[in-house]
């Protein structure tokens, strides 16, 4: 079957894990991803955080899959000739270098356009334009400068930043999206553009609603906020909302049958109002249907403290799948927090695709994500991820088609560096 992508190829200059998360859904969708990276260091999280000793850690093969490798020097001489030669055959180049750095290496845009016109050069930057554009940014510089970081996290208690990397993959997510729309245009204008995807305004882009409430803020508390029935005045920049809902229906993190011993007996309560009725049902107060000061959401917003723990006493006799079977049943949205243990053993997550488990020839088998978004035309295949260089020879002389002689060059010069581990053990 054809993947959506195919055709397109892909010069993949990104390391750590925005521009890696980017380019490995290009590769699920079908695009011919070829990484270049540092002869003998290769992208840094080959060597991070690593579990097996001299095995490429998970933090590089879960992010890196369907992807084929290449050792490059771009500082060397020939270097510089491959990598002119794989900017002629790749429609888009994805790098989220520092700040310069392409600039450094030779290649800016200009050169690039003068190479290869039709070129989409994809750029991932911890800010766009502006005071910080020069600044180095991982991930949780992203979330404290991009509003998530001021806005998570307890009132009383310090910022906080999320688990979800909404500063890397989300960016990346962004990029991905730039890369396939300029794509779409130049099968109109022939041209290939620029695509940036600032970290700062990828955070900013998902924390929208906290920016929404920045502008409410300034025509009266938010009354969807706990603080408010607790009659903790606001000040003039939105607070932290421990785990209040963001959306109009309150939410609570509620404790379920367990908690004292299991750290995840938990489970996400909302109260939409178009339910309220089975809720007061549900846990034994039919009374509030009726009642004035809970019967309407405006009645209620001063008192959610009160309707939260009320509602928690039921969701304490039941475990947290118990509460979602059972509210499920009526309508009312819940959500247990589910463990990543249990979220590796769901049985339909392995069904869907979106956790697969994948053989490494160094590492065996281990657990990944796949794909999580599907297309019913172009099913993900997840591939393991390469090794370092391994397929150098490979692109030199059946992308590029460099003749034996000059590979012979290419070589003695050190541009690709020593012969590449997966070969010399072959
Ligand atoms: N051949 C030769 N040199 C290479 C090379 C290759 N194949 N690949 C990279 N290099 C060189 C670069 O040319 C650069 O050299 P100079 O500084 O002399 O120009 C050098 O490697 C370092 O590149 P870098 O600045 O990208 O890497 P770093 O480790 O110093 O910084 C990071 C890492 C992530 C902070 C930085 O790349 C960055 O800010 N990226 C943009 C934002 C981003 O994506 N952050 C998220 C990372 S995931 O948390």
């Amino acid at each position: 079957m054809t993947k959506a992508l195919n055709g397109v190829r892909i010069l993949d200059f990104t390391h750590v894990q925005s521009g890696p998360t980017c380019t490995q859904l290009l590769a699920w969708f079908g695009a011919d991803v070829i990484k270049v990276e540092r002869p003998g260091v290769g992208d840094i999280t080959r060597g991070q955080l690593q579990d097996v000793p001299n095995v490429d850690s998970l933090y590089f093969t879960m992010l890196n899959h369907n992807k084929r490798s290449i050792t490059l020097d771009t500082k060397n001489p020939k270097g510089k000739e491959v990598l002119t030669a794989l900017i002629k055959t790749c429609d888009v180049l994805v790098e989220n270098f520092g700040p310069g750095v392409l600039d450094r290496m030779g290649f800016p845009w200009e050169k690039i356009q003068s190479i290869n016109p039709k070129m989409i050069v994809a750029s991932i930057k911890g800010f766009g334009p502006g005071p910080y554009e020069d600044c180095k940014v991982y991930e949780n510089v992203a979330q404290c400068t991009g509003g998530a970081a001021s806005t998570t996290g307890f009132r009383d208690g310090l910022p906080l930043v999320t688990g979800a990397q909404i500063g890397d993959s989300g960016t990346g997510l962004h990029l991905a999206l730039g890369i396939v729309t300029a794509l779409y245009q130049r099968t109109v204008t022939g041209r290939g553009q620029k695509v940036t995807a600032a970290m700062q305004d990828g955070v900013l882009n998902l924390a929208r609603v906290k920016l929404r409430d920045q502008q409410r803020l300034a025509r009266g508390p938010l009354k969807e906020y706990s603080q408010y029935g607790e009659g903790i005045p606001f000040g003039d920049a939105v607070p932290r909302a421990g785990n209040d809902s963001g959306g109009g229906q309150p939410g609570r993190i509620l404790r379920c049958k367990g908690w004292e011993t299991d750290p995840n007996a938990y489970i996400y309560f909302i109260t939409q109002a178009p339910v309220w009725e089975k809720i007061c049902d549900l846990i034994g107060e039919p009374g509030w249907k009726t009642h004035p000061d809970y019967a309407k959401p405006p009645a209620r917003l001063p008192r959610l403290k009160e309707i939260f723990e009320r509602i928690e006493q039921w969701t304490m006799t039941k475990t947290k799948f118990e509460v979602m079977n059972e509210c499920n049943a009526f309508d009312i949205p819940v959500g247990p927090i589910l463990s990543m243990k249990e979220l590796a053993e769901e049985p339909s997550l392995r069904h869907t695709g979106t956790v697969v488990e994948v053989d490494h020839p160094t590492r065996g088998k281990y657990l990944s994500v796949g794909n999580p978004i599907k297309l019913s035309d172009s099913i993900t295949e997840v591939e393991r991820s390469p090794l370092l260089g391994e397929h150098t020879d490979e692109i030199l002389t059946k992308v590029l088609k460099f003749t034996p002689r000059e590979i012979a060059e290419i070589k003695a010069s050190g541009a690709t560096g020593q012969a590449p581990k997966a070969q010399a053990a072959e």
